[in-house]
């Protein structure tokens, strides 16, 4: 059985997809979706996803979008302490913030990536301070409700790490090149600092580069 991840590593959402396949030792062939080139739009590549968006996990013959359902896939594949909790309310309460993070904190987040990163790296024009604007916004509302949440616990989801923490904690491998306002929010940092020292983030770190040129 061959497991593909199509991937453009400096994304937050490939890196989570990436990072929860390290940690839980899952096989993988990395398949390079080079947005700069525009593989998202290739024929073969919209037959994989019709969004003409990464990531894409591939396995035989099928394929699955959207990067929140790939890390959930990859964690049910590979049970391990309550990573992906069985019971009712720990599964509900990782659904709950992985939820959060597609419908809030990514939004919020990729506002600021755009417009301080993106735009720059890829001669997508000047920033727009009004996008700015409405990005802090989102961010500083979003922020503050995952940092009082933090607030007694080691993980999202209590003291164990889950998937959810890989979810909602990927945006934040963007933090200094967006220049995340997170000096308000020591209880994110803290936790951010715990998942930065797991072996598999690091491993994922490496990999969040700008391919070279061909
Ligand atoms: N909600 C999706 C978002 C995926 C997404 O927007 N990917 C972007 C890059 S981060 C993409 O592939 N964009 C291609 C394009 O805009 O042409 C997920 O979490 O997988």
């Amino acid at each position: 059985m061959t497991l593909r991840i199509h991937a453009f590593p400096l994304s937050p959402r490939a890196f989570k997809v990436l990072a929860v396949a390290h940690h839980l030792g899952i096989d993988y062939e990395f398949v390079l979706c080079d947005l700069a080139a525009g593989t998202q739009r290739t024929p073969e590549f919209t037959r994989l996803n019709l969004n003409q968006r990464m990531p894409v996990l591939e396995e035989d013959g099928w394929s699955l979008w959207e990067s929140n359902a790939i890390a959930l896939f990859l964690a049910a594949k590979t049970p391990r302490d309550g990573f992906l909790p069985a019971g009712e309310r720990g599964r509900a309460d990782v659904n709950r913030w992985m939820f959060w993070e597609s419908a809030h904190w990514d939004p919020a987040c990729a506002i600021l990536v755009f417009e301080r990163f993106v735009k720059a790296a890829f001669n997508r024009g000047a920033p727009d301070s009004a996008e700015i604007e409405k990005g802090l916004a989102q961010f500083h509302r979003c922020a503050g409700v995952l940092n009082e949440h933090l607030k007694g616990r080691e993980f999202l989801c209590g003291d164990g790490l889950s998937v959810a923490d890989f979810s909602v904690g990927a945006a934040l491998i963007m933090a200094d090149k967006a220049a995340f306002p997170l000096e308000a929010y020591p209880e994110i940092r803290r936790w951010y600092a715990a998942l930065t020292a797991l072996p598999a983030w690091q491993k994922t770190l490496a990999m969040s580069q700008l391919p070279k040129a061909a």
